[in-house]
Formats: C-alpha cells, structure tokens, sequence
C-alpha cells in the first residue's frame, strides 16, 4: 500500500493543509517501520481504548505489527471491542511508539522506566487537546477534532486501506464517546459523515449503543446515587464528591468513576460543575470538571496541573475534602462572575452588527 495512493473520506469535508501534511508525513514513517505499539492516557476512556485498537487494525491491515499497551483496566463496557482481549499491560520492544491523546510519557498507561529501558527509536504523538504538547519527535495536533479516533479514521482513509468492521467498531466507539453521543460543540456535519462511513463498513450503533449504556456494572449506579446525595449547588455552580469509604461501601471500583461529573452539568441553570473522588494514601482528590459555553474549565484544570477540553477537564489536587472544594468552587465562582460581567458588557455596547 502506498503512501501516496490516499482519497478522501466520502462526504467530509476536506482537511486542513496541516493535517493533511502531518497524515502524509506519519504514513511514509509508518510504512519505513515494521512493529509499533499503541497506547492512551491512563484511566483510559471510549476514545483512548477506541482509538488505539482502531489503529492496530489498521497497522495490521498494512501488513505492519501492533500491540496496544494499557497498564489500568479497561471498563467492562468496552471489553465487546474487537481485539480487546489482546491488550498488553507489558511494554515490548519496537521499532516505534505511537501515543494517542496523551500530553507526555507520564500521561500515558506506558512506565517511563519501562519506556527508558526498551529505548524506542521513534515516539509519534497523535492528541487532540488545546493541552496537547509536542513531547514526541513527530507530533500531529489537532484541537478542533471531535475525538483522536477521528485522527485515527483520517489517517485510515489517507492510507487506501479499506475501512473494516472491526475497525469502524473502534472508531465509531471513539467518536460516539468523545461527542457525548454526539451532543457536544465538537459534533459537526464531518462528524457523522464520518459515523455514516463507518456505519456502511459494518458496525452496528445499536449494538454498540448497547454494550457501552445498557450495561453499566450496579456498583456504578449505586455509586452514581452516593455521589448524587452529596450533590451542592451555589448558583450556577454544582459540586459533588465521593469519600474513598463510600467507593469501598458499594464496592465499586475507579472506572465507576467515570462520567458521574456529565450528570452535574445537566442539571438546568448549571454553567460549572466538579466532581471529586477521593484518591487512596495521603489527602488526595481526583476532580473531573464540566462547563457549558464559554466558560473555559481546561484553563482552571491546567493552573492546578491537569487539562483537558474546553468543557471537560481534569486535575488532582492535594488537601483535606473542605480545603479542596472550597478552592475549585472558588475559581468556579470567579469564573462564572467574570462570565456574566461579560456578558453585560457585551450587551450593554452598541452592536457593530447594525451599523
Ligand atoms: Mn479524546
């Protein structure tokens, strides 16, 4: 398969120059190579697990050999992927190592001890968020895609290899997730060009509907409604947390963590919402962020150390449950104040529009 032997994906939009320049880039590096691993951030999501085994199928499709490599456990709900049962949690040598949406090797599911001593010759860095840096020799960013599975499908509609169904299981999965089942600012005319490509190419929605919202684990529920009773709202902004006691008191485990902080955000009126989960040792919190509109949470993840998207962010910050939420609640507050006064501004000036 050559490099040059590409076509554009039926319906979408054209790429931008710069993405099409770093696919064209990243196909001859993957074509110069023979064995690649794949891997994603730590706590890996739909997009992270979607993505990776989406690329090793295509890697495979060329011929090429991929190990997926995740050290943390993959949620229950997305072990129906296909080459799921496959995934590594040791690092093997390689010619290559292909991070999706990480911002360093820290980020990742990879050891650094473990990378330092393998010693890969080339490091390929493919991210789709504002935070994303180029810590890789070869790095594509792309902030305005819906998910790094859509980085992926370019490149697998770049490469002239036919999109199979279990390739556009994985994508599909990684789309449909990352856009919050289509429904975030990201979700645009490309994004269900895309889905309908891979719909033709066999996947299912139905049945991947299915296996990642029907078949949440109990413990998930029931941890859902602990962190729902300790839901707090201040004017337009919610709170909630969940004690490591009452994670050990229905038994759940860190993947039922995920997503409990999309519920605080659909509550009417809310702009900011945090969640915080209590992390085990000394006085540590995991806090997953949510916002609507403009208010950027990524910038309030990214001064306390994480990242993330514009209206979904993460960081971990040290101190007792009260010193924590009073300090993000603060910057939430001071947020959504500076948000208003905006948005007084804006409509107290006479509009340029109608001049
Ligand atoms: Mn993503």
């Amino acid at each position: 398969m050559s490099a040059r032997n590409r076509h554009a994906s039926p319906g979408s939009k054209p790429l931008p120059m710069n993405n099409q320049a770093s696919i064209s880039a990243l196909l001859d590096l993957i074509l110069e190579r023979n064995s690649f691993v794949v891997t994603s951030h730590v706590r890996p999501d739909g997009d992270a697990i979607g993505s990776s085994l989406g690329l090793m199928h295509l890697l495979e499709a060329m011929g090429k050999q991929a190990t997926v490599v995740f050290t943390d456990p993959i949620p229950p709900n997305f072990h129906f992927l296909p080459g799921v049962e496959r995934i590594s949690s040791k690092f093997p040598a390689s010619d290559a190592v292909i991070f999706l949406e990480c911002d360093s090797v820290e980020r990742s599911s990879i050891d650094r001890l473990e990378f330092e001593a393998a010693q890969p010759l080339l490091t390929i860095n493919i991210d789709h968020h504002r935070s994303g840096r180029n810590f890789a020799q070869f790095n594509w960013i792309d902030p305005e895609a819906a998910a790094v599975g859509a980085l992926v499908y370019d490149l697998v509609v770049a490469s002239g290899v036919p999109v199979s169904s279990v390739m556009a299981d994985c994508l599909y999965t990684a789309i449909l997730t990352d856009t919050g089942s289509f429904n975030y600012p990201s979700t645009s005319a490309s994004t269900f060009a895309m889905a309908e490509h891979l719909v033709r190419s066999g996947t299912d929605p139905n049945l991947i509907a299915r296996a990642i919202y029907f078949c949440n684990p109990l413990s998930k529920v029931r941890l859902l409604g602990i962190a729902i009773s300790n839901l707090q709202i201040e004017g337009a902004v919610c709170w909630s947390h969940v004690t490591l006691a009452e994670i050990d008191r229905v038994g759940a485990s860190v993947e039922d963590c995920e997503g409990v902080a999309n519920h605080l955000i659909g509550i009417a009126g809310i702009e900011g919402a945090v969640f915080l989960r209590e992390l085990p040792g000394r006085s540590q919190f995991r806090l997953s962020m949510r916002s609507r509109g403009t208010l950027n949470v990524s910038r309030i993840a990214e001064h306390f150390g994480g990242g993330g998207h514009h209206n979904a962010s993460g960081c971990t910050m040290e101190g007792s449950l009260k010193e924590v939420t009073e300090c993000i609640v603060a910057e939430l507050r001071a947020a959504c104040i500076q948000l208003q006064e905006d948005r007084l501004h804006a409509s107290t000036q006479p509009s340029t529009l109608l001049a």
